[in-house]
């Protein structure tokens, strides 16, 4: 008896061996700017190119009326804040750059859908389902834990504080805290159609996999922004969604225009499957964040800097 069974697990082995290297040999032939449609579950071939890649692409996930009222709400929470004078949500700081009026616009909001009952059911629509499995059957989003709900607004104009990303995986943080680097999955909806020539996310496929060594110093962390001979520009549409390993080295790229056109919107969904760690108004500032406020500080004075040598 224990031989048959043996014999069959064996086969089981074999089987799955061949649809492993018929998987790896389809992922070979698809182009790294493939366009996956998300479905009710994530197909063999998503979840093979996913795993090569480090990255995926769905396309249309969210309608044009859908990314107008999230952004509708968006723009709600920014007068809020900053009609309270927010620097800080649940001890994460907002980025406030500058918009092309010179008015002051926030860049960086952490735990919207602590903020907007819409965005909080807007993120558990059923479509995403999928998305969460694929983190883990036991995913949650993290609402008030981490960032929360992040949406990001990058703006290439004088006095914006968030135009691009420098080079960088989302590891840092367990570095810096000295614990293993734990796997994060990170899930973006974007706004604004992008292409390699109006900037956005870069990504070095498969360096998902890379070990410590190369986490900690194939690049200078968020300083360095030279494109890279291996990176690839993720092209989006409004409405698409992104995986991205964030173990994978990443930047993004500022848009080549000045103005009003450059703005790029993303919005970033926390899965997450350790422990429950709620935040709230009276959390710390996590260590790792001063040293991103020292940096935009730095950055903004030395654009002050060189507008009055200009005059
Ligand atoms: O803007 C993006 O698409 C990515 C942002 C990012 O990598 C981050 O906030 O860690
Ligand atoms: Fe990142």
């Amino acid at each position: 008896m224990q031989a048959v069974i043996d014999r069959l697990s064996s086969f089981d082995r074999q089987k799955k061996r061949v649809t492993e290297t018929e998987l790896s040999a389809e992922v070979d032939q698809l182009p790294l700017d493939t366009r996956f449609t998300l479905g009710a579950e994530i197909t063999p071939i998503q979840k093979a190119f996913f795993d090569r890649h480090g990255f995926i692409l769905f396309s249309q996930v969210a309608t044009r009326a859908e990314l107008d009222t999230i952004y509708g709400e968006i723009c709600g929470i920014q007068d809020r804040w900053l009609a309270e004078g927010r620097k800080k949500v649940f001890g994460i700081p907002l980025f406030v750059g500058k918009d092309q009026h010179g008015a002051p616009f926030i860049q960086r909001f952490a735990f919207t859908s602590m903020f907007s009952d819409k965005i909080k059911d807007f993120v558990r629509d059923a479509r995403f389902e999928p998305v969460r499995r694929l983190v883990g059957e036991n995913a949650r989003v993290g609402d008030n834990e981490k960032d929360g709900v992040v949406f990001n607004r990058n703006l290439n104009v004088p006095g914006t504080t968030y135009k691009s990303l420098g080079w960088h995986t989302d590891g840092l943080r367990d570095i810096f805290y000295l614990r293993g680097i734990k796997p994060q999955l990170n899930v973006g909806l974007h706004f604004d159609k992008c292409t390699k020539e109006t900037g956005g996310l870069r990504i070095i496929p498969g360096t998902h996999k890379q070990g410590l060594a190369s986490t900690l110093f194939r690049k200078a962390y968020f300083v360095s922004h030279t494109p890279d001979a291996k990176e690839i520009a993720i092209e989006t549409e409004p409405g698409d969604l992104t995986v991205h390993d964030g173990q994978a080295w990443h930047r993004v790229e500022r848009s080549p225009v000045v103005g009003p056109e450059s703005l790029r919107r993303t919005m970033y969904v926390p899965y997450l499957t350790d422990e429950y760690q709620p935040k709230n108004e009276n959390s710390p500032t996590p260590p790792y964040h001063y040293l991103g406020m020292a940096m935009r500080q730095a950055k903004k004075l030395r654009t002050e800097l060189e507008s009055k040598l200009k005059r």
